[in-house]
């Protein structure tokens, strides 16, 4: 028996948007049906919904000072709430495994345009889940296991998947960590001798903990004479890039991943950009870009999360926008201002400052270290991270040191002024740690507070409030 099927119609919606023909079924308008969602979780499960009241009041009462956060416009996450996180549609636009992805090729098309255009890119792929997820299928493509790597060591600021013994490139791949210098600074002679002393098959740069610009142009000349690839993580700021305040590397690296929720102030999620390198071939068949689409899905990942890639088309067009120009400016200047500021209080900074949204505090010989600084800070309602320092002995739960960013700030319009008050109200706190008895006063834990308080009151984070 074969089956008749009915003639395709072109535009099977008519103008109301619902099925010709077919009974009106009926759709809430997304604005409603986002307030709708919420009370119906605050009806059906409290407990829940209580905690996420509280961390939303958190986020607002709080400055948020981690280098790897910052914060999201409500229409990103309005995305990621969406009704696409109820769609399956494993392959790419054009080319699924399931059926009614039309929609959501158009989004994922969407996000890959904008993402080209945020950064000069030739070819983006938009599925990662995460930053870490990218590097890892970077990687699976262009090695294979027990081939060598060559990337930050983790203690001198690093990222785990840079070929840490605690990550599967370091536990798969022969990972070899190149380090900086006394103060902290990239030493390219260095990495250039460990990259013809090792030949590995791919060299990583990019940092989660360096407060400086990269040479991008630099690495890729050790690169290709030491024949290997290139792949430069921007996770940490890929803004400063977007808005070309920091060199790019989308066309001097063969590979360029980033994380999307830190400095494009999107969802958490991942991207991997190619720029001139994108139709070379790749090591097996195909271009570069058609391997690394493979690396994504099928080989690390399945199915990908359409409602992120949303939240990433929508973040990226906010990058491409006047208005993400002028926060990524305030970023950097808020850095500056804040090492300026710590530096005249008397502390010591890792390569005595920064380049970047970023500034790394050595608490070592002061006697305070970094749980205890991050704790009480806390206390205080500033956000920060312990974080190790280059030639630190301490424990990593406890560290030598301290990390602190400016995405936050930036994006509630905090300026310079603002961010070295900021940086005030950090010294304010260690420099009582680190007196004698250290300990932190209650006066000066409520003072704190209420200037944490009044700032954030003065600063409301960007869009929240409707
Ligand atoms: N890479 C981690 C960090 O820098 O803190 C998480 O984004």
């Amino acid at each position: 028996m074969s089956l008749t099927l009915p003639a395709p119609v072109s535009d099977p919606l008519d103008g109301d948007g619902h099925r010709g023909g077919a009974p009106r079924v009926p759709v809430p308008d997304l604005a409603a049906f986002s307030a709708h969602a919420n009370t119906r979780l605050r009806e059906s499960d409290s407990v829940l919904y209580d905690l996420l009241a509280r961390e939303s009041a958190r986020q607002h009462e709080t400055l948020m000072m981690v280098a790897a956060s910052s914060v999201a416009d409500p229409s990103v996450l309005a995305c990621e709430g969406s009704a696409l996180g109820n769609l399956t549609a494993e392959g790419y636009p054009g080319n699924r495994y399931h059926a009614g992805c039309g929609i959501a090729d158009d989004i994922e098309r969407l996000a890959i345009e904008r993402a080209c255009a945020a950064f000069g890119a030739q070819d983006a792929i938009v599925q990662p889940h995460s930053g870490s997820s990218a590097n890892l299928a970077v990687i699976t493509a262009l090695l294979s296991p027990g081939d060598s790597l060559l990337g930050l060591d983790l203690d001198c600021g690093g990222h785990l998947t840079h070929g840490s013994p605690a990550s599967v490139t370091g536990r798969y791949y022969r990972a070899h960590g190149y380090r900086v210098t006394p103060e902290g600074l990239l030493d390219y002679d260095q990495i250039r001798e460990m990259a013809l002393k090792h030949r590995p098959k791919l060299i990583v740069c990019g940092a989660s903990a360096y407060p400086r610009s990269i040479d991008f142009a630099r690495f890729r000349e050790i690169a290709d004479e030491a024949n290997a690839y290139l792949l430069a993580d921007i996770s940490h700021i890929a803004g400063l890039v977007a808005a070309g305040l920091h060199q790019s590397p989308v066309d001097h690296a063969h590979v360029t991943t980033t994380s999307t929720y830190k400095q494009l102030y999107g969802p958490r999620g991942g991207l991997i950009l190619l720029g001139r390198e994108a139709r070379r071939p790749g090591p097996e068949r195909g271009t570069l870009a058609a391997t690394l689409r493979r690396a994504v899905f099928p080989f690390t990942q399945g199915t990908p999360d359409l409602a992120s890639v949303a939240a990433k088309a929508r973040a990226l067009a906010f990058v491409a926008s006047p208005d993400f120009a002028e926060v990524a400016k305030r970023l950097a200047d808020g850095a500056q201002a804040i090492a300026e500021r710590l530096l005249d209080r008397g502390f010591r900074l890792v390569t005595g400052g920064t380049d970047t949204h970023m500034v790394l505090l050595d608490l070592r010989g002061s006697g305070v270290t970094g749980d205890v600084a991050e704790e009480a800070l806390e206390a205080c309602g500033i956000v920060v991270n312990r974080n190790r320092v280059p030639g630190d002995t301490t424990p990593v739960r406890v560290t030598g040191g301290l990390r602190l960013g400016t995405n936050t700030l930036a994006a509630r319009g905090m300026d310079r002024t603002v961010a070295a008050e900021c940086a005030d109200l950090v010294a304010d706190v260690l420099t009582a740690l680190a007196a004698p008895g250290g300990s932190l006063p209650d006066d000066l834990r409520d003072r704190v507070r209420t200037r944490v308080g009044e700032l954030c009151a003065a600063h409301p984070l960007p869009g929240y409030l409707p």
